[in-house]
């Protein structure tokens, strides 16, 4: 259930998946989302649907509240209309952004939500409801409080892709500067894949709860530029290609994150496979090799 952009991305994907088939709903429509519960009839429902980019939802936060934070509401409200509720399991995509600045580190899934977005306030409205839905109904409904988590399917507007791209491409020879905003901003970077496979672990479980999915380790966007810069052999001089530009930068900025997975290793049997130099190296190289393929 998505529009524009995600679309495309899914359709891409699709062409691996074989079997997979695309029904349309949206998450402003309660009804489209009835008669496609209808329809399909899942033992499952994930739910990533979101405005999920935080700079945008400064300027569009009447549309972000109305897609991310209510999008769920009206999910969980066509399971129960359609009296699917001991029938399904839903899975809701929560996010660390729902801690903004943070009142202990590091975050675990009892850390109070503090958020400094309108995407982030979406996001804890949509899990306090999601938590009030398992309580007051018996929905099987769990949120994976999930932490950064990044890839080469990630689009090029997040900071790791907008990075890797723009490493990329200045490696070789198609760009000069890397415009960016706030370099200090620490975020705890995993690999989506791994994160996918803790959404589905949530769902296996005889009880539905919340989990921390994250790394454990924080590192700042500078430590991610360089990483990247060092992936094509630049190992110094970065200033030299590097340009703050106040464009990028958040009325209200989320300073430092940093999870405590640990209620999901032991839960779970979950851990994050790929650590942050690996995850630089595959998004660097994922990048050269589709700029390699265009020249
Ligand atoms: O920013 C800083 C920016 O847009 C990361 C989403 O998936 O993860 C993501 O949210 C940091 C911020 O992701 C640029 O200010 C500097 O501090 O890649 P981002 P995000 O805001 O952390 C969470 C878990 C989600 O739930 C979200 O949906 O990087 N930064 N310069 C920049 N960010 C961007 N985008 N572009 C810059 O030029």
């Amino acid at each position: 259930m998505m529009n524009g952009q995600k679309e495309d991305r899914l359709r891409a994907v699709r062409s691996q998946l074989p079997g997979v088939q695309i029904v349309m709903g949206d998450l402003a429509d309660t009804s489209s989302l009835v008669s496609v519960l209808q329809q399909v009839q899942p033992d499952e429902i994930y739910n990533l649907g979101a405005i999920s980019f935080v700079a945008l939802s400064f300027s569009q936060p009447e549309l972000t509240a109305n897609i991310t934070g209510l999008g769920p509401l009206r999910l969980l409200e066509s399971i129960r209309i359609l009296g699917m509720e001991k029938q399904v399991k839903f899975y809701q995509a929560s996010s660390s952004e729902m801690f903004g600045e943070v009142r202990e580190s590091p975050q675990r899934e009892t850390t109070p939500f503090n958020p400094r977005s309108p995407y982030a306030a979406s996001k804890a409205f949509a899990h306090q409801v999601v938590v009030n839905y398992r309580e007051a109904y018996g929905i099987f409904a769990s949120c994976g409080i999930l932490f950064n988590h990044e890839g080469p399917h990630r689009g090029l507007e997040f900071v790791t892709r907008k990075i890797t791209n723009g490493v990329a491409r200045i490696k070789l020879g198609l760009q000069s500067e890397l415009r960016l905003g706030n370099l200090e901003a620490r975020r705890d970077w995993g690999f989506a894949g791994d994160y996918v496979q803790a959404m589905w672990l949530m769902l296996q479980k005889e009880n539905a709860d919340d989990y921390v999915i994250a790394t454990g380790i924080t590192k700042s966007v500078r430590e991610f530029v360089e990483t990247a810069f060092s992936c094509v052999g630049i190992n110094d001089g970065i200033e030299r290609y590097v340009q703050y530009d106040s464009r990028f930068s958040r009325p209200s900025e989320v300073n430092l994150l940093v999870g405590d997975y640990g209620k999901a290793k032991k839960e779970l049997g979950w851990e994050p496979s790929v650590h942050f130099k690996e995850l630089v190296g595959m998004m660097v190289e994922n990048d050269l090799r589709i700029l390699h393929s265009q020249i």
